[in-house]
């Protein structure tokens, strides 16, 4: 195949790398050799042709003046921002010269990987990195800040992360957008909703906000935070009590529906009411109507499980589609996440044989701050890429004073200098995903998707895959994995059952392959009895109840609101909070809060106002209202502290751990607010 590279303009396919489970079909159009525009694909089946705005405006990030040009080393204090440039001999040479000592001094596991999916392509996300940090003997980095407690909890019920077709979503008559705000989160499943809506489907939004999507719901049903599963057991209790459970279906498909059914009594709508803030003629409401109307299907957010009870919320809810029988009906059912249907073969990709200690330690990423701290078996040396924990994750004060330690060797590898780059020992530039070879899977929709390189790399920025090569040499690994190719990488990927004649050479031929998806029922689910697991044995030998069960958040102190701060509109988690088109765009971060609670601490709206606790403060701008219920403050937009502002968010979330999953808790902490005095 003629390469892109060859070609100073023209309109090439792509696919957008970000961490967005519409996974858009893109045409990028090139001018003497620079990315000039960006569209959407027409031609991609599920994306058609339509993109968010920022990503239509990505082109002024990838040619931000702030974007790295090459490697530095540190020269100020650590987080000072101070650095100077340096060769990439020596900035490998310095890297593997000090971890060759650590291993040596103090062992492998000194060393710690942490990365997330900034770059969604599976070489670049998983792929070389892992087959490295395995053959070094590093410590394992346990991924659960998304959506892991979501995940094992869906999976309990379902078997894996399978949901329906989105495109089959066209024939829903009852859609619910589940604490998810998919207006900015999953623009296309929007598309497809009002597609659905044009034929006489219903829209109910369940969310603590009233934001975007809410308020493009037909129904806006406004919840306390963390209390979604005593909502859903209370629907079962009323599709049960009322006889709209199709019998038929839960005597074939599912296990332990009359537990199920006994046990949701308890579940009763004025005992759902008081935990919910929800009307008990609002829960009959949508009882009802879920009951009633056929096929329905529920997108399930992320928002109900980035909680304490995160896990077990998810879990419950996802058992409502079964109560009906919706699985078996063209649009009926639910999404919580589809990854499972583009399965690749990770042990190829991954080499986890390369790791020779079967005991290695694992770090949760979420308590980056507490590891950093940690005395015993200290954490010696950071390699962070594809992520910026400095302003992600949850105690970030906690995150900085680890960051901060001058006795911890740092590299960040990253397309900027980040807030967390700031703290770094060794920064190393990162190739945008248009400057390499990649294969994308969907979490939402069924495509395979290649990306290859568009325009030649930026400055003397390199790709992951290239960077762990380096490293590779560099510490003298013999080992063949460690300098493959990406096409080869590829071939070695797709050598799995679902992805039956897919390989690298068909996948550049066509740019996007759908996976072949057997109707879920169509055979046996991947839990233990291979049906839908109402009631769970596993969950009882893993600790857990049987059954579907709410129960309350932790308790995170007396303090009176509880605080959720979720993502925002032009933002993709940090991304973009650097750069000025974006940030203009989103103007500032706010704190909606009730017109009651406002009142009673002398609040205006567009006030200054300190939100605080235990844990950290931030200076937001009030939004008052009733776009929350009394008792719950939401943000939107992972800000950092820009010099001179308060507004590291997540030096307010607690780093608890969820139920599930070794999930994050960012929505159950709690915090208070003044008027601001500066
Ligand atoms: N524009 C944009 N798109 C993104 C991202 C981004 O930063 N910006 N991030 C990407 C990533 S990594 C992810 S994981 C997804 C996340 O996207 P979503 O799945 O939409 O998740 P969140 O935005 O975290 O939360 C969704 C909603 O849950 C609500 N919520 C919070 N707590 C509760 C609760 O207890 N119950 C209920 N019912 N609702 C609750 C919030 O108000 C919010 O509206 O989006 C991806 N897409
Ligand atoms: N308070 C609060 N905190 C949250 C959340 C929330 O809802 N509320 N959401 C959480 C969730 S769901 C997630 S997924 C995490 C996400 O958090 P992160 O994974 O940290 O996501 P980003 O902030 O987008 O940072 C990705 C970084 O990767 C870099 N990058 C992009 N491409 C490449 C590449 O090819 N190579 C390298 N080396 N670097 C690259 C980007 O420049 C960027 O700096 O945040 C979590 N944090
Ligand atoms: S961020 Fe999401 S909606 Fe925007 S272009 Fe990328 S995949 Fe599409
Ligand atoms: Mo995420």
């Amino acid at each position: 195949m003629q390469s892109y590279l060859d070609q100073q303009n023209g309109v090439f396919p792509s696919v957008c790398s970000l961490d967005c489970p519409d996974q858009c079909g893109l045409l990028v159009h090139k001018q003497d050799g620079k990315i000039v525009r960006i569209q959407g694909d027409p031609s991609h089946p599920v994306t058609k042709g339509n993109i968010c705005n920022k990503v239509r405006n990505i082109p002024a990030r990838l040619y931000d003046p702030k974007r790295l040009k090459y490697p530095m080393k540190r020269i100020g204090a650590k987080g000072e921002g101070q650095f100077e440039r340096i060769s990439w001999s020596e900035a490998i040479e310095t890297i593997a010269c000090k971890w060759k000592d650590l291993t040596e001094t103090c062992g492998p596991e000194s060393i710690l990987p942490y990365s997330f999916y900034g770059n969604m392509g599976n070489l670049s996300a998983e792929g070389m990195d892992r087959r490295f940090f395995h053959r070094l003997g590093a410590t394992l980095l346990d991924r659960s800040i998304c959506s892991s407690a979501g995940s094992v909890g869906y999976k309990y019920t379902m078997g894996g992360s399978f949901g329906i077709d989105p495109e089959d979503t066209i024939h829903s008559k009852l859609i619910i957008f589940w604490g998810i705000n998919a207006v900015s989160t999953n623009m296309h499943q929007v598309a497809l909703a009002m597609k659905a809506r044009k034929n006489g489907a219903k829209i109910i939004v369940i969310d603590v906000h009233k934001n975007q999507t809410s308020r493009m719901a037909d129904w806006f049903i406004p919840i306390l935070p963390g209390t979604d599963s005593a909502l859903a057991l209370g629907v079962m209790h009323i599709l049960f009590a009322e006889n709209m459970a199709d019998s038929a279906f839960l005597k074939e498909h599912t296990v332990g529906h009359e537990e199920l059914q006994e046990h949701v009594k308890q579940y009763d709508p004025d005992t759902v009411s008081a935990i919910t803030g929800v009307p008990v003629e609002d829960i009959f409401k949508l009882a009802r109507l879920y009951g009633k109307t056929s096929p329905s299907f529920i997108r399930i957010g992320n928002g109900p499980q980035h909680h304490d009870n995160g896990g077990m919320c998810i879990r419950t809810i996802s058992c409502l589609p079964a109560l009906t029988g919706q699985w078996l009906k063209k649009g009926g059912g639910a999404i919580k996440g589809n990854g499972g249907y583009l399965a690749h073969n990770s042990v190829k990709l991954q080499r986890p044989e390369l790791l020779e200690n079967k005991n290695t330690r694992i770090i949760n990423m979420n308590l980056l701050g507490q590891a950093l701290l940690e005395v015993d078996r200290p954490v010696r040396s950071l390699f962070v890429y594809g992520t910026n924990p400095a302003v992600v994750t949850p105690e970030g004060n906690k995150v900085r004073t680890g960051l901060a330690r001058e006795d911890l060797f740092t590299v960040v590898h990253d397309l900027f200098l980040t807030e967390t780059a700031q703290y770094a020992d060794i920064v190393l530039p990162a190739a945008s995903s248009f400057e390499n070879t990649d294969f994308y899977t969907s979490y939402w929709h069924h495509y395979l998707q290649i990306q290859q390189p568009v325009i030649e790399k930026y400055g003397e920025s390199k790709s992951n895959v290239e960077v762990f090569r380096l490293l590779a040499k560099a510490m003298d690994f013999k080992e063949e994995a460690l300098y493959e190719t990406e096409s080869e990488m590829i071939d070695q990927a797709l050598d799995h059952p679902r992805l039956e004649g897919m390989d690298y050479e068909k996948l550049a031929e066509h740019q996007y392959l759908k996976a072949e998806v057997r109707p879920l029922l169509s055979e046996k689910l991947s839990t233990p009895s291979g049906k839908i697991e109402l009631y769970s044995k596993q969950m009882e030998r893993d600790g857990y109840p049987a059954l579907p069960t709410y129960t309350p958040l932790e308790n995170d102190g007396d303090l009176p609101f509880l605080f959720v701060a979720g993502p925002n509109h032009n933002f993709l988690n940090s991304t973009f909070s650097n750069n000025e088109k974006h940030v203009t765009l989103e103007k500032e971060p706010r704190l909606h809060m009730h017109a009651k609670d406002a009142a009673a601490l002398g609040i205006m709206d567009g006030d200054w106002i300190r939100v605080w606790n235990h844990r950290g403060e931030c200076e937001l701008r009030a939004a008052v209202g009733e776009s929350v219920l009394p008792g719950v403050a939401v943000t939107q937009g992972l800000y950092a502290d820009i010099p001179g502002t308060k507004q590291l968010i997540n030096s307010l979330t607690p780093d608890r751990i969820a139920d599930m999953g070794g999930g994050a808790t960012f929505f159950s902490g709690r915090v208070n607010v003044e008027p601001s005095v500066s």
